[in-house]
């Protein structure tokens, strides 16, 4: 048999209690392979169990539970009432997009001066930038809120301070070891910094009507529909929210003092169920976990996106093609609506993804829904290039060909003509592809030198997947040749002088090798749970839908199942071959045999197992297969495919 690179299978270790299995399938009334699911993911309490498999939005937390949150919420209101200039200073990416759209929306609703500031991805970079600041007061913001960035900027703070605007800062990046003096902070995760405690940017003012008239002091946890007092000696119970989440709870708040009032009314509660619809888009395209609170925005806020789509939520909708959809999933955000929005910010155009998810007029809609398309395909036709010269240069530098896979432990790549907009997207290609961090680095368009007249580039890195690699530690040992790092560990930027790339190249791929453990092999493959296939009728597979959408850390169930045995030789599935040979498929079909039952196993992209397959058909060896169950409904039969995702010889 060829030797193949396996990954490491691992299961959650829940999945053996089986009297718990049994009392949640009879408690919730839901079958026993999707108990053993939520008891594998950690779902067990009764009231995680009911927001899981069907989350409303009275399971959402009530805002001004979020620390500062109370406090921004007045400051607002107050500011407001005062006729102040308000700016919103955003991020270039979509959570950072739709986290300025809440706001900018909601502060026009109530009629207030309000504009948005997007930093310039290429020239000013991501976060709260001293010229930009200066540039806002000189056009008169007198408040300034800051969305998805700014709980670092302590210096950029100062300064607006010093100008004498009043600063929020909203946001979900981790801290610094200090906080910005800003008048007020709204995060859900800063309980455990040192300068949470006492602090007076998270606690409420005392001029807050609406929290002294509504809240009750004294609600339980289960209490969900009363007004809370902001709890500021216990941590936020929901730590993952994203920018947009952040900012959706911010302007409920404000929504609650507009009217001084629990119920906000029908113009504000239409705000509301739009702002969700953002906040919704935002939390998927961060890659935030899709649990707890975030799986409740999701849910309804893709319920909503559907029903009662903003005039520019429509057009995009439609530009994506997804506007005829009954239902949306989260990938239709990740894949088709997010790479649209992001296309604007990789491209320099950053503030018409926000023009679009503002505007009331549906010409004007139709017009940049179309732009951004068209700048997505323009990011896609540079993807390409990029993606190619690449891998070209893989070939010069390393001297190996695309399908060769001895590769070195790390790949660095660099080059005059990259744009820095799509690097970073082809250098996670080129790690998936190659199964090893990859590095791109832009050297042009930066125009910037140091002080000894060195070019710098900038650089985009990606590690890999399940694989316990630590890009931001690996690169921390490269410090003294780069000019500058940050990330964490599965993605980075960086900029390196245009001397030090070659040396660099040799370092990085020394400390990889060193780092990356040769019988971690592949990385590893989180299996949910056993089961034969048997078990998996129509039926049950519809009901584990139940736990869509699916996306990070809360993916559609993978199973494996152990000891099959190949009925039949492997076929191709469909015409699809490499390089035009047929004897090299790219899909293949299987046919598996459990307990007297014989099953089709769809095997999407294990063209390469063909040799593999014939062998273990021919001398009648078994299988485990780890698989996914998908509906299959068909000129109304249905039934179950199953899609194979990894195999291996049993033992
Ligand atoms: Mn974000």
């Amino acid at each position: 048999m060829s030797k193949r690179k396996v990954r490491t299978w691992r299961f959650h270790a829940g999945d053996r209690d089986l009297a718990r299995i049994e009392e949640l399938a009879r408690f919730a009334k839901i079958p026993h392979v999707l108990a053993k699911l939520l008891v594998a993911r950690g779902v067990e309490h009764p009231t995680d169990v009911a927001r899981h498999l069907d989350p409303r939005l009275f399971h959402l937390y009530e805002p001004n539970l979020l620390p500062g949150c109370a406090r921004a919420a007045q400051m607002i209101h107050e500011a407001i009432l005062a006729g102040k200039n308000f700016a919103i200073y955003g991020d270039y990416d979509v959570d950072g997009m739709t986290a300025t759209a809440i706001l900018l929306k909601y502060l026009r609703l109530e009629g207030a001066q309000a504009k948005f500031y997007i930093p310039n991805r290429m020239d000013d970079g991501y976060g709260l930038k001293a010229e930009s600041v200066r540039e806002l007061h000189r056009k008169g913001a007198e408040v300034l809120i800051t969305v998805d960035c700014g709980v670092t900027a302590v210096e950029e703070v100062q300064l607006a301070k010093e100008l004498g605007m009043t600063v929020i800062v909203t946001d979900h990046h981790q801290p610094a070891e200090r906080l910005p003096a800003a008048d007020a902070i709204v995060h859900p995760d800063l309980f455990s910094h040192p300068d949470f405690a006492g602090n007076p940017a998270f606690c409420p003012l005392d001029s807050d009507e609406f929290l002294k008239t509504h809240a009750v002091h004294d609600g339980g946890v289960g209490d969900i529909h009363a007004v809370r007092e902001p709890v500021l000696d216990k941590p936020y119970p929901f730590s993952s929210l994203s920018g947009a989440g952040v900012a959706f709870k911010l302007a409920w708040a404000a929504c609650q003092r507009a009217v001084n009032n629990v119920k906000v009314g029908e113009r504000r509660q239409a705000f509301i169920l739009q702002a969700l619809t953002l906040a919704a888009i935002g939390t998927v395209a961060d890659v935030v976990p899709l649990r707890e609170e975030n799986r409740v925005i999701v849910f309804q806020g893709l319920y909503y996106l559907r029903k009662n789509p903003s005039v520019g939520m429509e057009a995009l909708l439609k530009v994506a093609g997804l506007f005829d959809r009954q239902k949306f999933e989260a990938d239709d955000i990740g894949f088709r609506l997010g790479p649209r929005l992001n296309a604007a910010g990789r491209l320099e155009q950053a503030r018409f993804g926000v023009d679009l998810l503002i505007t009331e007029d549906e010409e004007q809609a139709k017009e940049l829904a179309k732009y951004l398309d068209q700048l997505n395909e323009n990011r896609k036709s540079l993807e390409r290039s990029t993606l190619m010269a690449a891998t070209k240069q893989i070939k010069a530098v390393y001297g190996k060909d695309a399908s060769d896979r001895e590769l070195p432990s790390a790949l660095v790549l660099a080059d005059h003509d990259w744009h820095r907009g799509v690097i970073g997207i082809v250098a996670g290609k080129l790690a998936e592809k190659y199964h090893c961090p990859a590095i791109m680095i832009s050297l042009n368009k930066t125009g910037m030198t140091d002080a000894d007249g060195r070019r710098i580039g900038t650089g985009s890195a990606r590690g890999i997947a399940g694989s316990g690699f630590n890009l931001r530690d690996a690169l921390y040992e490269c410090r003294d040749l780069l000019e500058g790092f940050g990330g964490h560990a599965g993605a980075a930027g960086l900029r390196i002088a245009e001397e030090n790339i070659e040396t660099f190249r040799e370092a990085f791929a020394e400390v990889v090798a060193r780092q990356i453990n040769p019988e971690a092999g592949m990385g590893e493959l989180w299996i949910d749970t056993e089961e034969l296939l048997v078990a998996l009728t129509p039926p049950v597979v519809r009901e584990l839908y139940r736990l869509a959408p699916f996306g990070q850390d809360n993916p559609a169930p993978l199973f494996c199942t152990t000891r099959v045995m190949l009925t039949e030789p492997p076929r191709a599935l469909g015409k699809q071959c490499h390089e035009g040979d047929e004897s090299r498929p790219v899909h293949l079909e299987l046919f598996v045999e459990q307990m007297g039952k014989r099953y089709r196993v769809v095997a999407f992209n294990f063209g390469e197992s063909l040799g593999d397959f014939q062998e273990i058909y021919e001398t009648r060896t078994a299988v485990d297969v780890a698989f996914s169950a998908k509906l299959n409904e068909f000129q109304g039969t249905v039934k179950v495919d199953f899609h194979l995702v990894d195999w291996r010889v049993s033992e």
